[in-house]
This record gives structure tokens, sequence and C-alpha cells, in this order.
């Protein structure tokens, strides 16, 4: 008996308990405990009915990602249901938090399902690219039925306990003690006599033709935007009509299909990547990882704009009272609307009661006094994006605030070095770049400077696990991580296309086919023209960039043509609307800013769009790295997939590069640098990778090493 797997007898009741933290993933140990637990008891002629649960918060996060690429050792999950659905006595299932994947599969097989009411119950293998492997295409449609079935699966969003029961997923939903009460459920299973219940033996109810399977995808276009497995997943759902053997044949080759595909080596490289970002363990010395980051209670926000507001949601859906403050009266009462109207849309939405809306709302307060903050364990300066202003603000709160409490400023190109020389206690002062949505948007940009303290670090990373985002953690310079390849690469070459002759229109829809949410000119017109523009007067005040560089966006911004907030950017927004309407008066300027320059205007194709603009990003991102600003490739693939909209199934930038294979991306970056000059040099990582035919991925698995 492996120790993943226990069991023990409870009168007429085999109880089998998988432990296997921190998430009870179905290892190929927890398997062979489980079929040595169902012999055990099948030895036993005293049990009369079967109980599996978990140890921990959950059931079972499915199974183990990380096996998958290796050999799968036997018996697979696939034989370990077999096992437990052909078993002749009742196996009963209990399911506390999470029953994902894998673990929801094993829970089908087992003849009845009993759950805690704050469970949830879901299939989220289409979030790395795979389609359920054991059974869960076969199974769960017998149990709710095709369409159900199809929709849990497409959205690889969990249900909740009442919801599943109300499919016909689980049988008892408890309140109270669950072993306590899955041992009343197998008992009574005993004393009535009540058998198995195989799920195989069960038939599929409600047809699922063409028009639902077409709703479906369509429910799920966006998630879904530029993916396969969905196809996979309705054809395996399509064979569940069939007898179970067959069915599950078809599944399992599917399943194996899925699971080498391109898209799910992407998806799981940024499941991973995702969690390494998030491990300081692996950023800091000894010390750092001593470090205990202090408790966090109360915060406050300096700055009631759009992003202050954004930022102190954020604090207050992580459950810490805030403090918002802002010189302008105004401003705190703008402020406000904001807060209660992004509340009202989360309860209009079903995602929030009205009682806990209000509970945030009241966490909320706002104060024109700066003095106020002085009780906050962390202040987030979050106003205009102005070095003298953001120093002032700092120096001031510097002076309020005890020193060990962390001091973050949310800039995102301002040197936070600066910034902090404006304090007395540097150490306690670092970057928390947001991005907007500041609530909803996953990426937290952390920014160390020299300065900056082990233990101010570990609170920063400390915030990040609060409010459930993703932290990545940059050096100090240009545009941390991000806005430099956002600035340096990817959007510089949208303008030069621009300039050689593409229209805003044709750059953005050949982007956002690549798989981009938005493309780079909306994107730009969304956050205002003026934003990039200020943040160049910056950069140029320590740095320089050989031109063309943003002449068409800073023109816009000297004309008021700034984007949705003024009804033009490099679109028309009619009355308000979100809508980008192509505007031939900004095709004319382009032109006129071209022939300037002595540019040729040209028919450029949508290959030729996305190739420069992605490469462009890609060398960029191997200079991020080269430079120190970025700790590992991964990092920059977070970054880009969580702030920045780049397609989570490509991977990110520098997985996507692999993918491409560095030697070809060397080839085509050295065409471009010939063509275009010199901002097109290749990085030096990527000549250095390509001659060792080496991989990003390859410099990340040593860098730990380094
Ligand atoms: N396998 C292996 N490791 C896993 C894992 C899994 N399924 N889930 C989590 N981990 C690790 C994770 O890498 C991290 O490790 C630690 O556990 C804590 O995770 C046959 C084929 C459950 C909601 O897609 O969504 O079943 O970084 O930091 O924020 O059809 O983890 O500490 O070393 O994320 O509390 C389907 C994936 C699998 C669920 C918990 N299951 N997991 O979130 O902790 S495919 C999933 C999650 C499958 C079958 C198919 C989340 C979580 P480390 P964490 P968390």
């Amino acid at each position: 008996m492996t120790e993943v797997v226990t069991f023990d007898e409870v009168g007429p009741v085999g109880l089998i308990r998988i432990h296997n933290p921190p998430v009870n993933a179905i290892s190929h140990s927890v398997r062979l405990g489980l079929v040595d637990a169902i012999a055990q008891a099948e030895r036993h002629s005293g049990i009369r009915a079967l109980l599996i649960l978990s140890s921990g918060d959950l059931f079972s996060a499915g199974a183990d990602i990380a096996e998958f690429d290796q050999p799968l050792g036997e018996p697979s999950l696939q034989q370990v249901e077999f096992r437990i659905e052909a078993c002749p006595i009742p196996v009963v299932a209990a399911i506390q938090g999470l029953a994902l994947g894998g673990g929801l599969e094993l829970a089908m097989a087992c003849h009845y399902r009993i759950t805690h009411k704050n469970a949830r119950l879901g299939m989220p293998e289409i979030t790395l690219g795979i389609i359920p492997g054991a059974g869960g295409t076969q199974r769960l449609p017998r149990l709710i039925g095709a369409r159900a079935a199809l929709g849990m699966i497409l959205s690889g969003t969990p249900v909740s306990a009442l919801d599943a029961k109300a499919r016909g997923l689980v049988d008892e939903v408890v309140e109270d003690d669950l072993r306590e009460a899955a041992l009343r459920f197998s008992n009574h299973l005993v004393q009535e006599k009540l058998g198995p219940r195989p799920t195989c033996k069960r038939t599929v109810t409600g047809d699922l033709d063409d028009a639902e399977i077409g709703a479906a995808l369509l429910a799920h276009a966006r998630a879904l935007k530029g993916r396969t497995t969905q196809n996979l997943v309705i054809e395996a759902i399509k064979a569940s009509r069939l007898p179970f053997s067959q069915g599950i044949a078809i599944e399992t080759t599917l399943a194996q299909k899925s699971l080498v595909s391109r898209e799910s080596l992407a998806l799981r490289h940024v499941f991973f990547a995702e969690r390494e970002s998030a491990k300081l363990s692996r950023l800091s010395s000894a010390d750092a990882k001593q470090a205990q980051p202090p408790a966090i209670q109360r915060a406050a926000v300096i700055g009631a704009g759009t992003m202050g507001s954004g930022i102190a949601i954020a604090l207050a859906d992580a459950g810490l009272d805030v403090l918002i403050h802002d010189n302008d009266p105004a401003a705190l009462t703008r402020s406000r609307e904001i807060v209660q109207s992004t509340y009202a849309s989360s309860v209009k939405r079903g995602r929030l009661t009205q009682n806990v809306a209000e509970d945030r709302i009241h966490r909320i307060r706002s104060t024109e006094a700066r003095t106020e903050v002085a009780d906050a364990d962390l202040v987030i300066e979050a106003v205009f994006e102005n070095m003298e202003l953001k120093k002032d603000v700092l120096s001031t709160l510097d002076s309020v605030l005890p020193p060990e409490r962390l001091l973050a400023t949310n800039t995102s190109t301002l040197s936070v070095t600066e910034l902090a020389r404006a304090t007395s206690h540097p150490e306690r002062v670092l970057g928390m770049h947001f991005f907007v949505p500041a609530h909803a948007s996953k990426l937290l940009e952390i920014v160390r400077t020299d300065h900056t303290s082990p233990e101010t670090l570990s609170t920063a990373f400390r915030v990040a696990k609060l409010l459930k985002k993703v932290p990545v953690v940059s050096r100090d310079a240009f545009g941390f991580i991000g806005n430099r390849m956002m600035l340096d690469g990817y959007f510089r070459e949208a303008e030069q296309l621009l300039l050689e002759g593409a229209t805003p229109a044709q750059v953005d829809a050949a982007l956002e086919n690549f798989g981009f949410a938005m493309g780079p000119q909306r994107v730009s017109d969304l956050g205002g023209n003026d934003v990039g523009t200020k943040a160049r007067v910056q950069l140029f005040k320590h740095e320089n960039r050989p031109g063309p560089y943003f002449v068409i966006a800073d023109r816009l911004t000297e004309m008021g043509w700034l984007g949705q907030k003024t009804g033009r950017g490099f679109y028309r927004y009619e009355n308000g609307s979100r809508e980008a309407m192509p505007d031939p008066e900004v095709i004319s300027l382009i032109e006129k800013l071209a022939s300037e320059r002595g540019i040729e205007q040209r028919e450029i194709n949508d290959e030729e769009i996305v190739e420069r603009c992605i490469l462009s990003l890609i060398n960029v991102g191997a200079m991020v790295l080269e430079e120190g600003i970025a700790a590992c490739a991964g990092d920059i693939d977070v970054v880009w997939t969580s702030g920045y909209g780049f397609p989570r199934h490509l991977g990110g930038p520098m997985f996507h590069a692999d993918t491409l294979g560095l030697s070809h991306v060397l080839q085509r970056i050295r065409l471009y640098h010939k063509k275009l000059g010199y901002y097109w040099r290749p990085a030096e990582l990527i000549e250095r990778l390509a001659a060792a035919d080496s991989t990003f991925e390859e410099w990340d698995e040593s860098s730990v090493s380094r």
C-alpha cells in the first residue's frame, strides 16, 4: 500500500483516502494505491460498501499534469475506473472543495457521489488544450445529458454543488461534516441493499444536433478563438451515443491526439510558467526565503483616477479595508461612482450577491487627508504619470508611514529607482504595475530596484497572492518587461507598417486573426494615445531611439486625437461607442508623415504584418532577458499572455519563438535588419541560442543552475 492512499474499515464500509498534497493529483502512485485498496476491500468479506475521499481542502485537481510528458505508468486512471465500476459492492465518492478533470472522472466512475455544499465540480482539461481522457466525455453525458456535458467541457469552468445536484451529477449535497454524512450514506446503501450502479451502463439522454453544437461553440467563441481542442471534444461527446466500450476507445484516441498537440504543449507551458513566476524562492537569496511578510489588513491607494479606483476594488475584493486618497474632491466622487457601478454590474452578472457587493463597497473609504494613510499596512501610489508629482507624493508618504511598511508605485514607465530616491527608505519601495482593468486583469508586474529589500519583495508577493494576481518580477528599467517589449518591439513595428502602407484596420485585423484579443492601434486608442506619448517623453530624457519612433501616435496626440476618450484616434468612435470606424483623415495623415520621411507606401500582406510584429516582440523579449530585466523566458510569456492579450494557446512570445525554431527566427530577423535598419539588430541571445540549436526553454532550464 503506497502512503498516498490508505484503507480503513469503519463497520461494513471500507474507507479509501487519497492523501497526495498539495492538490491530490491522481499520480501513478495514487492509481496504484487505489487498485490495492479495492483489492484489499474485495478480499474482506465484511466490507459491504466502499467510500473514496481525500485529505485536505480538495477532493482532487485531476490527473498529474507533470506526468504528461512521460510514458504513463500502469494502471491508467481508466483502468482504475473500470475496477471501481466493476466492483461487486457499491462505491461512493465524497467530494469536498474541488473535483476537477480526472478527479471528477474518478468520482463519475463511482456508483454514487455525495458532495459538500461548498464544493465545485468541473472539467478544466480544455484550458490545458486536452480533452478529458479518463471517461469524462462518455460518463458525463450519461449522467447529465449530452448538451449539458458539452457545455461543461467546452467552458472548463466548475459548477457549484447545488448545480451539480440539479443536473444529476451528484446524489446528495451535505451542509456539515462530509466524512460523517458519507459514512451515513454508505451505511444506508448497505442497510437498503442498494448495490453498484455502473455509470457506463446508463444511456445518454438528449440529442445533440448541429444547431446545438453551433450554439455551444458560439457561447464559448471568445475563449476558444483560434483553438482546435473543441473539435475533438465534440467528436468524443458524439461518440457517447455508441456502446460505452466503443465510445471510450474513441475518447482514448482523441485524448492522445490532444495531449501531443502544439496547443496543449503551449497551454501546459503557460500553466506551469504562471506557477513558477509566483515562486519568490526562485528569485531571492537565502534571507528573502526566511522573510516572513507582515499581516496585511489595511491598504491605502493614493490617486482616485481609473487605475486608483480599480486597485482599490481589487484590494477590497481580497477582503482588505481600503482608504483611497485624492486632493480633488471631485475625483473622489467620480471614484465612488466607479466603485459602485463596478460592483453593480458584478451583481447584475450574478458574479456577486448584493450583500457581498455592499460589504466590499463599505470597505473602501475615501479621504482628502494624505496623512490619514499612516495606519495602512501598505500604500500604493497611483497618481498621474509625472515624475515630480509622484516624487512629492512618495516623500510625503515616506514621512508619515512607519519605515517597515511597503510603499508601492503603480508607475508604468518611470524609473522606480529615481522615485525611491525621494524617500528616506528606498528599501521599502517597489513598483506594483497593475493592468487595465486593475480589479480584473490577472497580471501584476512587480518592479524591484537594487535597493528593494527581501522583506519588501516577499510582502509584494503576499499581496499578489491575496489579490489572486499572477506576479512577475521585473528589474527596474524603461518599460519594465511588458511595456518595453510593447513600445520597442510590437507597437513600434505596427507603426512602421502603417508608414509603409498598411492601414490601422488591416494591422489590427491581422493580429486579431493571429489570436490577440485586440490589435495594437485599437489598444492604443483604448488606453489613450497620449499615455504612450507621455511615456516616450520620459524615455527620451534618459535614452535615445532611432527614428521613426511613434511619429503617428505622437502626431495624433498633438492634434488631440487621443482615442476612444476623445471620439477619434487611429479610428473614429461615433457618439461614445467603442466600435472602431476607419478614418480616411488618419490614412491621409499617415501618407503625409511617410512621404515627409521618404517612405514609399506599398501593398503589404497580413503574413508580413504578423511576422514583423511578432518577431520584433520576440527580439526585444530576448534583449529584456539578456539585460536581466526578466528572470526567465517563462516570465515573459506569463506577462504577455496574462497582461497583453497574447494568445495563450501559442504559449506566449518566447514559447512561440521556440515553436517557430530560433534558427528560422534569426534568419528572418536578419532579413528585416538588412531591410529596415538598426532597430532590427538581432538580440545576441537569439544568435547564441540559434548557433547552439537551442531554445529559450533550455535557456530557462540552464538559468536555474546559472
Ligand atoms: N497535476 C499536477 N500538479 C498540479 C495539478 C495537477 N493536476 N494541479 C495543481 N498542481 C500543482 C501546481 O503546479 C502547484 O505546484 C501546486 O499544485 C499548487 O497549485 C485524465 C488528463 C487546483 C485550482 O486542470 O487549476 O485530469 O507550483 O498554485 O492556486 O481527463 O492548481 O507549488 O510546485 O495552482 O490553490 C485537470 C489544474 C488535469 C486543474 C489549485 N486539472 N490545477 O489552485 O494552487 S488534466 C486541472 C488548478 C486531467 C483527465 C485529464 C489549480 C487548483 P507548485 P496552485 P491554487
